[in-house]
């Protein structure tokens, strides 16, 4: 049961940030009105969110994701592998300490690490080793897990951005995978639902309380989830996917 969001408004400069998409420049205006309609279905599903405000230095900064975790113990500010998001923990801590007092943890240099490689099941969390996550950091955060009775679990890659741009945990032991991730053996244990090559974007999905929140347009991947039994909530992440970002990137859930 997740009862907090955190989340960020867009800022005006989401135009501008990474993208390995080749997909033209987001549209300022309806990435705005897809975040509210993001908004909308994450309080449907009975969270109270914690919206910070835009920050106009920080191109991506309205995926929240990646500069924190917020696990049931503690929160952890990380410290993100692309250099024009290093500076988005100066803005993130101070809503971590809203949450969770002093109990704030740090992933420290040489570290680096994206909370977008993190992928919580149950009390373990798988972490992937990707071009954002290092060893290091990796293993800084397995300590701080291990220090608060969690666990920590290294994950190779070596196709996508994050590990959860191919993997969304949903409970209940079932486990969306796409691409590299079908076959690891790490989550044999788990249901594996496939998704197709041709929708792999609908891989990052979320879990909230019953609901599963998917991005629009992925029927194959949609029928699936519902076939699971879950309530399903499409919403249009058309703009965040030009920045290579999805559902799961725009919020922090606890
Ligand atoms: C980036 O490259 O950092 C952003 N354009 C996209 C971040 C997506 N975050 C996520 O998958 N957790």
């Amino acid at each position: 049961m997740f009862n907090y969001i955190i989340a960020r408004t867009p800022c005006k400069a989401l135009i501008d940030g990474i993208s390995s998409a080749d997909d033209g420049k987001p549209n300022y205006e309806l990435a705005m009105k897809q975040h509210l309609a993001y908004l909308d279905a994450l309080r449907m599903c009975g969270v109270e969110i914690l919206l910070l405000p835009p920050l106009e230095n920080y191109p991506d900064s309205v995926f929240v994701e990646d500069p924190a975790l917020c696990t049931k113990h503690c929160g952890i500010v990380t410290r993100p592998g692309a250099d024009s998001r290093r500076g988005e923990i100066d803005s993130i801590e101070p809503a971590l300490h809203r949450f969770y007092g002093d109990n704030v943890e740090r992933i420290e240099a040489p570290g680096t690490l994206d909370a977008g490689d993190v992928m919580m099941v149950g009390d373990t969390f798988y972490i992937g080793l990707s071009a954002r996550t290092n060893a290091e950091g990796a293993n800084q955060l397995v300590v701080i897990l291990e220090k608060h009775g969690l666990t920590g679990r290294l994950v190779t890659m070596e196709k996508v951005l994050h590990l959860k741009t191919g993997l969304a945990y949903l409970e209940d032991g079932n486990l969306l995978a796409a691409g590299e991730f079908v076959d690891k053996p790490e989550f044999s244990h788990l249901n594996i639902i496939e998704i197709p090559e041709s929708e792999s974007y609908a891989a990052n999905c979320i879990w909230v309380n019953g609901n599963v929140i998917m991005p629009s347009g992925y029927p194959i991947s949609e029928s699936k989830i519902r076939d699971l039994g879950y309530n399903v909530v499409t919403v249009d992440t058309s703009e965040y996917r030009k920045v290579d970002g999805g559902v799961s990137c725009m919020s922090l859930r606890f």
